[in-house]
């Protein structure tokens, strides 16, 4: 033996195959690659500029064994830390480890983390339709893929468009530009609709079916307590961002009056964020994705303190976290006992391209694969040919012009 592995290049790549992504690519002395995804949507810049400029070089002549050691030097190396930038960063670092010590094992990530648990991982995807018919018909196409779950999300009349819902086929909310689109939003008129349109569904689709639905960060604690009242005879899997969360103590209002299970935690950074939510049981779901989280690292203590309070960790999934972070994720899931379900939104076709995967996704049911680490390679010269180009999400106004939330 001569001595530990050495990091000898921490690269970060842009690309955009149907979206953008940012992956950062980490190479050892021994020729090992490991691969992690960086992708904030709308903030790329931001990360590869924080990993360029600041991780990379720190990362240089270190033991890619040493994962743990390498967590608590960023993150506790980072006077100012934590936030999504910070984290992001982190987690790409954490996965592409990951990566590389799967890798150097000869053994899929979720191998080395005691192994399976279960066979394969239940997935929800996606159903929106602007009427409730399509709805209805969108959700029969969902079920015939083998789905047994699924988010559903509709227009709102009177609105030209609402989170979650697409015109055509597909749903991508980040447009190219550097200046965001923007929405007219009315909480009211969504009020008085969806909880008729998740009837309707429910009715259509019998009593098997899980039902999904994201209020996306917009309403006040009584306005969500009034949702999740209203949503209960439709039986729903999980209601999901009923409140932005940052004020924890009022989803203790919002389970006084319903016992519709809570989803939150997209766009949480930290563990710290998620304390109050789970000691005190006022979420049912922590939804941390496996990247902007901080990375398996840290999705693992997530999951240990959320089952010790029976909350299940059920990391956020769309499109907008690479191929390398929905494998993540799967290594996690089929790892952990109190994963919960998978978001599986689906990748524009050149995404599948780009990052060759060996997760599959049959029936439903989502696997990570048995190759050596993640098991996500990234053809660079393929990658070369989608180049960045600036995209952003909505920002929304309320009818009167005030700023509210996306
Ligand atoms: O709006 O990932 O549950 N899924 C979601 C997503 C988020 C996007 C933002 O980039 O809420 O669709
Ligand atoms: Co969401």
């Amino acid at each position: 033996m001569s001595g530990p592995d050495r990091i000898v290049a921490a690269e970060v790549l842009l690309t955009s195959p149907g979206r953008n992504y940012l992956t950062l690519k980490i190479t050892t002395a021994e020729g090992v690659t490991g691969w992690g995804d960086a992708t904030l949507n709308g903030r790329e810049l931001a990360v590869a500029a924080y990993l360029r400029e600041h991780l990379c070089p720190q990362l240089l002549g270190r033991d890619p064994a040493r994962i743990e050691d390498t967590w608590q030097y960023l993150y506790r190396g980072a006077y100012w830390r934590r936030g999504p930038v910070t984290m992001t960063a982190v987690g790409a670092v954490d996965l592409a480890l990951w990566d590389i010590k799967g890798k150097a094992a000869g053994l899929p990530v979720y191998q080395l983390l005691g192994g399976a648990v279960r066979d394969r991982v239940r997935a929800y995807t996606h159903a929106t339709g602007w009427e409730t018919g399509q709805l209805c018909d969108a959700v029969d196409a969902v079920r015939e893929r083998g789905f047994t779950a699924v988010r559903v999300q509709s227009g709102v009349p009177g609105l030209d468009s609402v989170y979650g819902v697409g015109r055509g086929p597909g749903y991508e909310p980040a447009a190219r530009g550097t200046v965001p689109a923007e929405e007219v939003w009315d909480t009211a008129a969504y009020l008085r609709h969806v909880p008729g349109v998740l009837a309707e569904v429910r009715a259509h689709a019998g009593p098997e079916l899980a039902l999904l639905h994201d209020a996306h960060h917009r309403l006040t604690p009584i306005e969500a307590a009034r949702l999740g009242k209203a949503l209960e005879p439709a039986d729903l899997y999980w209601l999901e961002d009923v409140t932005p969360a940052e004020n924890p103590d009022v989803l203790r209002r919002v389970r006084a009056h319903t016992t519709v299970p809570l989803a939150i935690g997209e766009v949480f950074s930290t563990l710290w964020e998620f304390q109050q939510l789970i000691t005190e049981q006022l979420i049912d779901h922590a939804r941390a994705a496996v990247t902007h989280a901080g990375g398996i690292s840290a999705l693992r203590r997530l999951a240990v303190l959320a089952d010790v309070w029976q909350v299940k960790v059920s990391p956020h999934g769309p499109s907008d976290v690479s191929p390398i972070a929905m494998a993540a994720g799967l290594h996690l899931a089929l790892a952990t006992p109190n994963h919960g379900i998978a978001e599986y939104m689906g990748y524009p076709e050149p995404a599948h391209e780009v990052f060759r995967h060996a997760w599959t996704c049959t029936d439903g049911h989502l696997h990570p694969g048995d190759a050596p680490g993640l098991g996500v390679d990234v053809d660079e010269a393929l990658a070369a040919r989608y180049p960045y180009e600036p995209a952003l999400l909505p920002v929304a106004r309320r009818r009167d012009g005030s700023m509210t939330d996306w």
